[in-house]
């Protein structure tokens, strides 16, 4: 396996990058490296909502109302669970049930995640890669300032990310292996992407897999990252919240000082441009681009402007 372009990836906002870089590159020389600590156990089903994501949104079957799940899902599981006082705060479509029930089996079966995820990959007839940062188990648990700790999908899903927060850790991060193929892959790829995800719960637990982070930093010249944070603000989730109240400047300028170890160029969308300055004097060269994608088209001009820059910077 030696894909030309890897990108390392959360759920809704790398999704939409992989569908504009599926069209702007071949996708059989294409790698995604996936964030599993937003990996849950559910009525004993392993859920990887990231993954599921990714492959979801490429095989054009994402539910477009929320950028995650099936669209045309239907929900009998879920309310003939309610009937017990099953849990169903976390909504689990009738035909996306299949895919847990899927990824859980093979894995009893003793199979590991990358492996489930390649046959899951193939059964949606994806080319691209689809790789998960690690087999072995990491879980992002997020420190609250009125329940203590608790789990990410507790977090995100059941309190909304609407909840002060004061620390972030992944459990299990320290004991963790990459992934078969990874570290041979970040080492011999032309483009590394940073896709727009969250830096601290999609892209964090990614980099802290251990050999991860020095591996993307040792090409940090091949390495483009596209912010999350346009005009101060996430365009989806708590990336915005959660960087002011873990003490980071929430613009593209606080992106930039997160990501200034491992990515020499960061993507900026068109809002930020008067920030252009500041990005590179926190030492990564900036490019200013339109980075909203509202649909194939504005996703692959932006996979365009990225590969573009990762060519260059590699070649330097
Ligand atoms: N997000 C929600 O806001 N509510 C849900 O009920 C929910 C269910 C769900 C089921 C499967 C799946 O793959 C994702 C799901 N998500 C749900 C999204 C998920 O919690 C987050 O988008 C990611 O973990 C953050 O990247």
């Amino acid at each position: 396996m030696t894909p030309s372009v890897v990108t390392l990836a959360g759920g809704v906002g790398a999704a939409k990058l992989l569908v504009g870089l599926v069209r702007a590159h071949p996708p059989g020389d294409q790698l995604a490296v996936v964030n599993t600590a937003d990996d849950t156990v559910l009525h004993g089903l392993h859920v990887s909502p990231d993954l599921d994501t990714v492959v979801y949104t490429l095989a054009g079957a994402v539910n477009p109302d929320t950028g995650w799940g099936l669209a045309g899902e239907t929900w009998q599981a879920m309310d003939a669970l309610d009937r017990y006082g099953g849990i169903t705060w976390f909504r689990l479509g009738d035909r996306d049930l299949a895919t847990h029930l899927y990824r859980t089996h093979r894995l009893g079966q003793g199979a590991d995640l990358a492996t489930v995820t390649a046959e899951i990959t193939a059964a949606w007839g994806l080319e691209l890669g689809i790789l998960p940062v690690t087999n072995d188990r990491i879980e992002t648990r997020v420190t609250t300032v009125d329940e203590g700790e608790i789990g990410f999908q507790d977090y995100f899903v059941r309190r909304r990310h609407n909840v002060p927060v004061t620390a972030i850790r992944v459990d299990g991060s320290e004991r963790a292996q990459p992934a078969p193929g990874l570290i041979e892959a970040l080492a011999s790829a032309t483009s590394i992407i940073i896709a727009p995800s969250n830096p601290i719960v999609s892209i964090g637990p990614v980099l802290e897999v251990p050999g991860v982070r020095d591996a993307i930093a040792a090409r940090r010249d091949a390495v483009v990252a596209v912010s999350p944070i346009v005009g101060g603000a996430a365009l989806k989730g708590p990336a915005d919240r959660l960087m002011k109240e873990l003490g980071h400047e929430c613009s593209v300028v606080g992106v930039a000082r997160l990501y200034q170890d491992v990515a020499a160029t960061l993507v900026i969308d068109e809002a930020d441009a008067h920030l252009a300055d500041e990005v590179e004097t926190a030492g990564v060269s900036c490019i200013v681009a339109p980075t909203i994608m509202d649909g194939v088209e504005s996703a692959t001009a932006l996979a365009q402007v990225v590969l573009g820059c990762a060519r260059a910077g590699a070649g330097t």
